[in-house]
């Protein structure tokens, strides 16, 4: 299986996040995908390819024109502003406040408008990193829709929170929403999302909630504990045309392989009646025993079973990288993923 990857991802590193009230070093760094690079040349997985530069049209097929202005020129305003650091977002929106159709003319006000939290900054070059991201799924995608089986996109940063205006959960383009998209504007009729990080994919849910050309299926933590909080109840089953195409598996803390493996089950069967003509996994593997922000129980092993089944699905597909904080396992689990699939 072709890897698709750039060194580019380097050019997007928030130094630090608050998490449960301690100022850390950000989960999500640059090592991540170097550990899960390594391991695929450690296997033997395939060749790692460069991927080139694609127009925003693409891009803008998911986004908004003024998400992605405002993404790509907010570092720059915060420094004319007079301010250093990283930008980091002030404050929400709380329910007793009106909701705003357009975005704000003050700085942080439009930065409010366009995040739901402070897991990660935007730097100088998060910008051109996102980009980077994008391009990755975007190529991998090209590779599929050019006759290979499936293709792996090494993303970083991650996607699956990244609504059509907002960014968050370390997320600020969603590299799969843009993958389905691509498979739909070159022929295919319905594409599936098979959501396996550990968190709700809010922002593949937001982008798609009201299309019955995508279909969602996420398996993650329940919302009324876990991150990202709000979204991603079972009840949420799409709207309009989009109803009954979004599929929520809310699990409990502690959730370990056999109930996992029930609610997997469950989601593949429904995915199979779609009949999609392409397939997207949101691969992340946070749901990892010793993942150290997570709290299902999955073991290394269990991966590989887990690509073994995707493999059932007679279908073209594209792995995109998503979350998964455990670096010391973090290359073997993702890999064995890919392995389970290749070796099924
Ligand atoms: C923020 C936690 C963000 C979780 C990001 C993630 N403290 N999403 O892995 O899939
Ligand atoms: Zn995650």
């Amino acid at each position: 299986m072709k890897t698709f990857y750039t060194a580019d991802h380097h050019l997007h590193h928030s130094g630090m996040e608050l998490s449960f009230g301690r100022i850390v070093e950000t989960f999500e760094k640059p090592e991540r995908a170097e550990i899960v690079l390594r391991r695929v040349k450690e296997v033997g997985l395939g060749p790692v390819i460069e991927p080139p530069a694609y127009d925003r049209a693409a891009i803008e097929r998911v986004h908004t024109p003024d998400y992605l202005d405002f993404l790509q020129n907010v570092f720059a305003e915060w420094r004319a502003a007079g301010r250093d650091g990283e930008v980091w977002p002030y404050s929400w929106r709380h329910r007793s406040m009106p909701m705003l159709d357009a975005p704000p003319s003050g700085l942080d006000a439009r930065l409010s408008y366009y995040s739901f939290d402070m897991a990660g900054s935007i730097t100088e070059t998060t910008w051109q990193a996102a980009r980077r991201a994008a391009d990755t799924a975007l190529a991998g995608t090209d590779a599929v829709l050019s006759g290979e089986r499936a293709a792996f996109a090494l993303c970083r940063p991650p996607g699956h929170h990244a609504g059509r205006d907002f960014f968050g959960g370390y997320c600020y383009l969603n590299n799969a929403a843009i993958a389905a998209q691509r498979f739909l504007d070159n022929g295919h009729a319905r594409v599936a999302i098979f959501d396996v990080d550990y968190h709700h994919g809010n922002g593949t849910q937001e982008i798609f909630y009201d299309r019955d050309d995508v279909l969602l299926a996420s398996l993650h933590g329940d919302p009324d504990f876990e991150f990202p909080f709000h979204l991603g109840y079972a009840r949420e089953r799409g709207a309009g045309r989009g109803e009954g195409f979004n599929l929520n598996y809310p699990l409990p803390a502690g959730t370990g392989w056999l109930e996992w493996q029930a609610a997997f089950e469950d989601a593949h069967a429904r995915i199979g009646a779609y009949a999609p003509t392409a397939l997207v996994i949101s691969l992340g593997v946070d749901a990892f025993k010793e993942d150290p922000i997570s709290q299902f129980k999955l073991e290394s092993e269990h991966f590989l079973t887990i690509g073994r089944r995707i493999a059932d699905f007679a279908l073209p597909i594209l792995f995109v990288m998503e979350g998964g904080y455990a670096v010391d396992a973090l290359g073997i689990n993702a890999v064995n993923v890919l392995q389970g699939f290749e070796g099924a």
